[in-house]
This record gives C-alpha cells, structure tokens and sequence, in this order.
C-alpha cells in the first residue's frame, strides 16, 4: 500500500522518531494497552501534494477552536491503539491529519482513517499555543511514568516546585536537562477539556507537566527532547524511591551543590535551587 512517507524522507525520518519512542514508552513499562499518546506538528514537512490530498475522514470537530493551528498538519497516535504496535507500525497506529480553515475541526490524511487520540484537544491547545508563542517546539508526549506517577499520590509533593526541588536534587544531570522542572495539575478526567485548559497554563511556564494520579504531557522541539525530560526527570524519581525503599530519607544535593550547576552549565533561574 503507498503510504504519504513514500518519497518524503524528512517527514519519514519524523514518524520514524515517534515509532522509536513509542518502543520506548512501552519498553520502560509507561505504556500499558492503548495509555499514553503522541502528537508532533509535521506542517515544515508539507508540501504541495500533501496539500491537495482528499480528506479520508468526515470533517470532525476538535471540541475549541484554535486560531493559530490553522492549516496546519499533524501527527497523532490513534485513540485506542498501542505504544507497542505503533512502534512497529506508526501508519496503521496513527495517522495525519489537517486542521481546517474553522480552526475548530479537522480531517485524516493518511495514510488510514485512523481516529486520533483521545487526549487531541489537550494536545492541540498546546501546540497552538506554542505556535502562538513563536516557539520551535513541535512535539507532544503523554505517557504514565511509574514512579512520577506513584509520587503524584502524595499531596505533601503537589504544592508548586515542591516536587522539581526534590527530583532536581538527586541527581546534577536534571538539573541540567529538566531546566524548567515540572509543573502540576490537579486530578481531572482523561481527555476533558477541564485537563487541557490547566495542563495548557502550566505549559506556559513548564516543558513538563504531572498530571495528578494519572501520567506526564511534556512538549519539546521534537518526540526525543520531549521523551527525554519525562525520562531524566522520573530517572531521579526513581532514586528517591530507590532511597526511601533502602529505608532513608535521601539528602539530596545541596542548594549550593545546584546553584554551581545552574551558573556553570548557564541554565535559566525560573526555579529557587
Ligand atoms: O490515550 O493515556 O490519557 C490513553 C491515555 C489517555
Ligand atoms: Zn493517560
């Protein structure tokens, strides 16, 4: 079957990405069933002949309108489908879609009439927002780490930049790769636009964000720097909960410890160390 990949390296070598962290996901065991998604804005890889493509789809509503989003294409795991599947075989997992001159609908692509996502209005509203904001930011992550997770339980850690203090502290390379920490949003349901209204406010101050007793969304230039703040940052979760379970408290490293951090690999202050 021809596949919109055909003849179009670039934007292969993007779905490419997402099918490897899709593996990924599924690998550290954040990817049960069909949990977690994936979105990435391919509009730079589109041209002329994508551009005329019929719609395979009926034209289906987003659920809010999006101004900035406007012609634009994306990526998008389909709802329902595996991490694991789609690692193997992102066209049949996920599909393209375009968002329509009402900025409020769109319609599949290709390379099937995959239906994306469930959580599309979350991720949508975040790369409008990013488009908005002039940034080159083109993916979006949502996945259930354990150990974030499993921290997430705890009320004591919720309060703002309570939890990025402490995962910042066990280990200097957070620091160094999570720069803005984690933002928090408080329980509400999957796929509500409630969950992507909060989740978009943390955006704008956060590349990663911890949904409260459910997974992370990170946004990033591409699927790896999006994949690879939820990995660094739920890396030091797990050595808080490594410390905890060898029965201590663990020291963390010390303000000063991360302020040299901070100055010496120039990274931007927006937190207290
Ligand atoms: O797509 O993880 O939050 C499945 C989910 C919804
Ligand atoms: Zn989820």
């Amino acid at each position: 079957m021809n596949s919109i990949l055909d003849s179009r390296p670039a934007l292969k070598a993007a779905v490419d990405d997402v099918a490897e962290v899709a593996g990924y996901l599924w690998q550290k065991g954040w990817a049960e069933r069909n949990g977690g998604n994936i979105t990435v804005n391919i509009t730079e890889h589109v041209d002329d002949a994508i551009r005329h493509m019929p719609a395979i789809s009926e034209v289906i509503p987003i659920g809010t309108t999006l101004p900035h989003i406007k012609g634009c294409y994306f990526y998008c795991k389909g709802t329902g489908k595996r991490m694991r599947d789609m690692a193997r075989w992102p066209m049949q997992n996920g599909s393209i879609i375009r968002i329509l001159d009402d900025c409020a609908s769109y319609v599949i692509i290709a390379d099937q009439p995959v239906m994306p996502t469930s959580e599309l209005p979350s991720h949508l509203s975040m790369h409008d927002y990013l488009i908005s904001t002039g940034s080159k930011y083109k993916a979006s992550v949502h996945t259930h780490p354990i150990e974030l997770v499993a921290m997430s339980h705890n009320p004591a850690f919720l309060g703002k930049d309570v939890l990025t203090r402490i995962l910042w502290s066990m280990i200097p390379e957070t620091l160094a790769f999570a720069p803005l920490g984690l933002g928090v949003v408080p329980y509400a349901l999957p796929g509500s636009v409630k969950l992507a209204e909060a989740t978009l406010e943390q955006i704008k101050d956060y590349d990663v964000v911890l949904w409260e007793k459910h997974g992370i969304t990170a946004v990033g230039q591409d699927v790896m720097d999006a994949f690879d703040q939820i990995d660094v940052l739920n890396k030091a979760a797990t050595i808080y909960l490594r410390a905890k379970s060898m029965g201590f408290e663990p020291d963390g490293m010390t303000d000063e410890a991360m302020k040299e951090v901070q100055d010496v690999f120039h990274l931007p202050k927006t937190r207290p160390c």
